[in-house]
């Protein structure tokens, strides 16, 4: 018998609509399903679903280690669930009991780039509900600046192009041909439609090949180059004045030496109310402006933009001057010329691109990793969110829009944790703006912690997949920390070189054997408005059971079902949905999904404001500027030059792989061997190596090996690696780089720039 189920590919952020065939129980093949919002087409991942749930390197049973953490045979043996349960609530309770609930951390892998997103909600409610601040979760390096840092400058995340209605598409490290299929579709028909595209990218890759203006940006000066941009938009007049003017909080005055926000404190008299303040520039005198007071609906148009002031204040004469006069003055320094010098884009470039986005009409942007993994990367991401501020576009038509989601309860469980639990989260005292306001840590903290003690000793570790010694900076230390700890589960449906220094593993099925719900595909108001419970379309292989079965059935254990609906999933799947209307059982007999009546409005800050703490676009962050930071980007921290390692290091995704994962599924496997550096023929040729030659890769860190590739449109200086490779002992990419070279507000690593050289492999 035949069956065709309609569900959606949960293999990465596209999520992509699809038809599993499943004959006679077995799952046969994965199709598209063109009706569905993101469903016209698969990547050759979702095709190989079949082999990739019945791949003979599944892990089927729970396994314990019988061998000590040196060996390198964890000499696996099968164990019962009943066994396995035993041990951890044992070991989880005595390590909670003895050292305090935060020396149990717990684990994640990315949602992104994997199915774990059925069960994220749940793997975080667990470690609340726990009581432990620390969860490991790629964030710094993937999705915190797309989706939470932005907060400090929106309000919001970036929100999501709105592709139907674009003039013009800015794709800022982000190559969504790769990495996010049916973004890349909607952008192709934006292009078929006239649409104008930029994209800026040290590599031609993907949509950059169709691109109007294709900006070579050097490796990590993207948030130089963003101030460059804004320089032409801001000295041009290209920028949309009204709402910078009304909706940001650029009027506000800054005293020049301090840089803090003059406010009515600071001035002589008595105030009634704590306020800040603005230029009138019709009466010439300050005026309180301060949308805490309910003045920010008002039209501002007397309100000066630009300019300096010398203000009489209670320690006397200040000089101030606008925030948005601070930001063009930071801005200014980059002129064209300078800017070609720092970023490589030649400056009649950056005034053609300033050009067309002053000049194409609606304008939206999507930026993801290219800018993430940069150790600067929260001023970055501030100074292509500020440059897009400029723009005037954000929540408007054609500009990047918050699409109504359906509503769905957060059961994300922060609040069960205590203040004084939270305020343990590891990092947060260093970096209280990054995310560990989320409860995530970085591998790093977690290895300090493990290692040196410090702030505390953690002793356990509770990992739902992930591969940190293949995704994270330097593997060596990390496998040492690895071993220090004196109790490690991994859930995983492979094993992995992170895996391997488990005590436990736990075999999970694949997306195809499990439920998983999706309320909202993202990418348009017609795919947010989707709700889809995809149903599993066997049951799970061996003895693999789901991640959120993992984490109810451990709740219930540890005494926590009170938390997890007693153990019944459907009933916590049921209060999640509950705002939307639908129940369970709806969404289990209609397996395409539902899709609600929900309508986008546009600039909604209009009504309510943006939400943050000024309730305006904030062009200057106060929260920045008090946590210690720049509260208009800067720039320093670039890596010095060096003579050894003369080339710039940056690393990309390829469409076969997702990060460490899917090297074992033969088809994806047949199509990339190997692992790939990019090269230009020119850097090749001085070293005497031809494309598809094995070379070495190295750092001060250390090397890798891998084929060359020739990339005619990359620098000279410039090379681009895989990552995520253990196979066949090329070397780990990770060891390449450095653990402390970092974000110091969001603390995402150096994964671009780092400096290294190339050399032949003398076989
Ligand atoms: N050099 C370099 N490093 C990078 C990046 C880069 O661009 N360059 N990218 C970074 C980014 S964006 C990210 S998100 C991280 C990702 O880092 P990780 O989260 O470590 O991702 P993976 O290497 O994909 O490891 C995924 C593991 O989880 C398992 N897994 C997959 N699906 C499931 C599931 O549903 N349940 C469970 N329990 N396990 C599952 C897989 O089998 C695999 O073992 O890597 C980062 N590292
Ligand atoms: N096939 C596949 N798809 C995936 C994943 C996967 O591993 N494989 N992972 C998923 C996950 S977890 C994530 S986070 C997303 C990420 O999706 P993307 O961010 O699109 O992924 P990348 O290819 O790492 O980076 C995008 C581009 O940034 C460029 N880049 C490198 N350095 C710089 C730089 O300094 N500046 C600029 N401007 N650009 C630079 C690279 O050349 C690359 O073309 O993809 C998701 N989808
Ligand atoms: S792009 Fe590929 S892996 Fe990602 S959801 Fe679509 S089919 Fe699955
Ligand atoms: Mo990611």
């Amino acid at each position: 018998m035949e069956e065709r189920i309609p569900g959606y590919c949960a293999l990465c952020i596209s999520r992509c609509g699809c038809i599993s065939v499943v004959k006679d129980g077995v799952l046969e093949s994965v199709e598209p399903l063109p009706e569905h919002p993101t469903g016209k087409s698969l990547c050759i991942k979702g095709k190989a679903a079949p082999e990739l749930v019945y791949s003979q390197e599944r892990i089927l049973t729970p396994l314990k280690r019988t061998n000590p953490k040196e060996s390198i045979n964890p000499g696996w043996q099968a164990i019962s669930w009943d066994e396995a349960f035993d041990i951890i609530v044992e070991k989880l309770q005595q390590t909670a009991k003895t050292l305090g609930s935060e020396a149990v951390a717990f684990g994640v892998t990315t949602p992104s780039g994997t199915g774990i997103s059925d069960s994220f909600v749940w793997i975080n409610r667990l470690a609340h509900a726990f009581g432990s601040p620390n969860t490991v979760f790629a964030t710094e390096n993937c999705n915190w600046h797309k989706d939470f840092a932005p907060n400090y400058t929106f309000g919001n995340s970036i929100g999501m192009p709105e592709y139907e209605k674009s003039d013009c598409i800015l794709l800022w490290g982000f190559n969504p041909a790769t990495s996010w299929l049916a973004q890349a579709e909607s952008i192709a028909r934006a292009l078929k439609r006239g649409a104008k595209l930029i994209v800026v990218d040290p590599r031609q890759a993907g949509l950059a090949q169709r691109a109007d203006e294709w900006l070579r940006v050097r490796p990590a000066t993207d948030g130089l180059l963003a101030m460059a941009l804004a320089h032409q938009l801001i000295s041009n007049g290209w920028f949309d004045e009204q709402f910078i003017r009304n909706w940001s909080n650029a009027p506000l005055l800054v005293c020049e030496d301090t840089e803090a926000l003059l406010t009515t404190d600071d001035l002589e008299g008595d105030y009634a109310v704590h306020a800040y303040l603005a230029w009138d520039a019709a009466q010439q005198k300050i005026v309180i402006y301060d949308p805490q007071i309910g003045q920010y609906q008002a039209e501002q148009r007397d309100l000066a933009l630009f300019g300096r002031f010398e203000i009489e204040t209670d320690r006397g004469v200040v000089s101030c001057k606008t925030a948005f006069q601070l930001y063009a003055d930071e801005c200014s320094q980059y002129t064209p010329n300078r800017a070609e010098e720092l970023t490589d884009i030649p400056a009649q470039q950056i005034k053609d691109t300033a050009r067309l986005l002053h000049e194409s009409g609606a304008v939206s942007y999507f930026t993801w990793t290219g800018t993430a993994q940069q150790s600067q990367a929260t001023q970055t991401g501030r100074a292509i969110s500020l440059l897009y501020a400029l723009t005037g576009y954000i929540d408007a038509p054609g500009g990047n829009v918050y699409f109504t989601k359906p509503p769905v309860a957060n059961l994300f469980g922060l609040e069960l944790l205590t203040e004084a639990q939270r305020a343990k989260t590891l990092g947060l005292q260093e970096r209280p703006l990054g995310p560990g306001m989320m409860g995530w840590v970085t591998s790093y903290d977690l290895y300090k912690s493990v290692v040196d003690g410090v702030p505390y000793r953690t002793k356990a570790w509770v990992s739902f997949g992930g591969n940190s010694l293949l995704t994270k900076p330097n593997a060596d230390d990390a496998g040492e920390a690895l071993k220090q700890l004196d109790f490690y589960v991994h859930a995983d449906m492979f094993l992995n070189p992170t895996a391997n220094y488990a005590d436990i593993v736990l075999p999970v099925a694949s997306p195809w054997e499990r439920p998983g719900l999706y309320p909202g595909f993202q990418i348009s108001q017609q795919a947010e408005s989707l709700v889809q419970l995809r149903s599993a379309v066997i049951p799970p292989l061996g003895e693999s059971r789901s991640d959120s079965w993992i984490v109810f059935e451990l709740a219930k254990r540890l005494g926590l079902g009170q938390h997890f609906f007693d153990g019944d999933m459907d009933a916590a799947l049921q209060q999640m949905i509950k705002p939307t209307g639908l129940t369970i059982d709806e969404l289990k007999s209609k397996p395409e999904g539902v899709s609600l009546p929900l309508k986008t409005s546009y600039r909604k800050y209009q009504q309510q404001g943006f939400a943050t703490p000024s309730k305006k676009l904030e062009i200057f962050s106060e929260r920045f500027r008090s946590s210690g930071y720049a509260p208009v980007p800067r720039f320093d921290n670039q890596a010095p030059d060096n003579r050894d390692y003369p080339l710039r290091l940056i690393s990309a995704k390829w469409v076969g792989y997702c990060h460490s994962q899917h090297r074992q599924i033969s088809s994806l496997r047949r199509r990339m061997p190997e692992p790939l550096v990019e090269i230009s023929p020119q850097t090749a040729a001085a070293r005497d190596i031809k494309d598809n030659e094995w070379i070495v890769v190295e750092t001060s860190r250390g090397a890798i090996q891998a084929r060359a590739k020739f990339n005619k449109s990359l620098a000279d200086d410039v090379v681009c690696s895989q990552y995520g490779w253990w196979q066949d002992g090329c070397g780990n990419y990770s060891n390449l780089i450095s653990e402390s070279d970092f974000d110091p507000i969001s603390s995402s690593n150096r994964l671009r720039d780092c400096r290294c050289n190339v050399v032949r492999l003398n076989k």
